[in-house]
């Protein structure tokens, strides 16, 4: 569905032993309580945008469990159940898909491993990033399941960051905001590309909700393109989150 029509977003905010998420980033530990205060700072601004928020209570045995994005992915009004490629996260899986709402299809995810970060749905192809989470049979399992929905689809390597998104998301029709990873990338050459400064790469991440783009607060020049291209920009606190990898659209599932 097109970020435009969003109505829904599930949530769920970082629990105790938060601290102990998977990482590859040396910025330290986060602070639960700060990460909560942000949480509801995201969450607020995802109701602004007009979203009403399904919340779903932590879980201590999930340290990663507030990243709700990885465990499934939701394309149209169908839900895909992931396999998530870290497996102390693979136990997230089963409550994410019974806390989004029954009127929701289920369609199972057969083989491999596959990470909802992984997945850009830009202008009606999904984007299926090869990275250390999901591998070759995850990504043709997804691809499959996509394309009997009618998308089209690609695979794209993950050559820096986590996960595709971290490093390449959509901010209108036809239009990503990425990382010099992906300026040489053939599937992604037909969009209008805003390329983020080397020393901002994080602002890679945005989220574009129906008539604005949120993004990590603190990247001046990423702001800055974003306004003189005419977009509602809403800045949000992520420094908690990205100290375990996450960013702005690993907080939510939207549809
Ligand atoms: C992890 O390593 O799985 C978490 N610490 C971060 C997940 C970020 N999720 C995302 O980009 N979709």
């Amino acid at each position: 569905m097109n970020p435009r029509h969003f109505h829904h977003a599930l949530v769920r905010p970082p629990g105790l032993g938060f601290a102990l998420g998977l990482t590859s980033v040396e910025l330290g530990p986060p602070d639960l309580e700060q990460a909560l205060a942000q949480h509801r700072d995201y969450c607020a601004a995802l109701e602004d945008a007009g979203l009403s928020l399904i919340h779903m209570t932590p879980d201590p045995a999930y340290p990663d469990g507030t990243f709700v994005e990885d465990p499934a992915v939701i394309l149209g009004d169908v839900v895909i159940p992931t396999r998530p490629g870290a497996p102390s996260r693979s136990g997230e899986v089963e409550a994410v898909v019974a806390a989004l709402p029954a009127g929701l299809e289920r369609s199972p995810l057969a083989w491999g491993t596959l990470d909802g970060g992984d997945v850009l749905v830009a202008d009606g192809t999904v984007h299926i990033g090869r990275s250390a989470r999901t591998n070759r049979v995850g990504a043709r399992a997804l691809a499959g399941a996509a394309e009997d929905l009618g998308y089209r689809t690609a695979e794209i390597p993950v050559t820096g960051g986590l996960h595709l998104k971290t490093g390449v998301t959509a901010i209108g029709p036809g239009a990503l905001i990425m990382t010099s990873d992906y300026t040489g990338t053939p599937e992604f050459s037909a969009f209008d590309r805003i390329v983020v400064p080397e020393e901002e790469r994080y602002a890679a991440n945005c989220l574009w909700i129906r008539d604005r783009i949120l993004m990590p607060a603190g990247f001046p020049r990423t702001w800055r393109r974003l306004l003189a291209r005419g977009h509602r920009v809403v800045e949000v606190e992520m420094s908690e989150f990205r100290k375990l990898d996450g960013g702005l659209t690993c907080l939510s599932l939207r549809w």
